[in-house]
């Protein structure tokens, strides 16, 4: 596949992102589309955004507990670019008209206050880790009916959409980062319950996962960044009016409002 081909794709899946429209997978045209190359696409559609003044502010991981994996049929972890358009404050509201059909997943995430490098171990992982704090993810595939392949996804930046993160920040020495709680409710019902051992049974391991595949790349992890773990359960449907609260243990709340 040449570069041209990748800078067409990326522009169908970025213009989708922006318009809210759902499109076909990407593999039922281009059945050569690999997964190197659908990474290449994934930065190039980021590549856009950055010319349009996005900054790259975090990372996250996706499909990294089995409740997820289960859910969307893909099995492998994935990751994903997020930037500062993608970024809102607790208890802030998503515009449901700006997404093709978005679901809220409840996450872990590090800020991380050193670079990292792969390949590492958890431990070191861990070791680059300044804050931890609890988060929830608003993703929107942009295909049609939410379905995707492992290629797929990867080519649509992993879903990314929105991103929320709690105010209660924590050394992760100062918590049990491999078994905290988690409660996420939906107009205050409870929608989902979990652990963050979930998440590659420690959220950590999902961190190294990151640096390694990124180091496959050449890339790493820079101080400052923020890096998203993954969903811990399955990710709920969301529509205006709503609002999702999330609980995570010794991390404070979660809130956020769909309008
Ligand atoms: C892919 C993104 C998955 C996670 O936390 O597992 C993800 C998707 O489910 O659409 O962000
Ligand atoms: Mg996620």
């Amino acid at each position: 596949m040449d570069k041209d081909t990748i800078v067409k794709l990326a522009e169908i899946v970025d213009t989708a992102a922006m318009n809210a429209e759902p499109i076909e997978m990407l593999t039922a045209s281009y059945p050569e589309l690999d997964l190197e190359r659908a990474y290449d696409v994934q930065r190039a559609s980021m590549a856009r955004r950055f010319n349009r003044g996005e900054k790259l502010v975090a990372m996250k991981m996706g499909l990294t507990s089995r409740a997820k994996m289960e859910q969307m049929g893909v099995h492998n972890p994935i990751y994903g670019h997020l930037t500062d358009e993608m970024m809102r404050s607790n208890g802030d509201a998503i515009v449901r008209s700006e997404h093709c059909h978005p679901r809220v997943e409840p996450e872990v995430a590090f800020i991380l206050g050193k670079d990292l490098v792969g390949p590492v171990t958890s431990a070191e992982a861990l070791d680059a880790v300044e804050w931890v704090c609890g988060a929830l993810e608003v993703i929107d595939s942009r295909y049609k009916d939410f379905k995707f392949t492992l290629i797929d996804v990867v080519a649509d930046n992993a879903s990314s959409t929105r991103f929320f993160l709690g105010e209660t920040r924590k050394r992760p020495e100062d918590l049990d980062l491999g078994n905290l709680g988690m409660v996420m409710e939906l107009n205050g019902k409870v929608a989902e319950t979990g652990s963050s051992a979930a998440i590659l049974e420690h959220p950590a391991r999902s961190l190294a996962e990151l640096a390694n595949m990124l180091a496959e790349r050449g890339e790493k992890l820079v101080a400052g960044q923020i890096v998203l773990a993954g969903g811990a359960t399955k990710a709920i449907h969301v529509d205006t009016g709503d609002h999702v609260h999330l609980t995570v243990q010794d991390l404070g709340t979660v809130d956020l409002f769909v309008e």
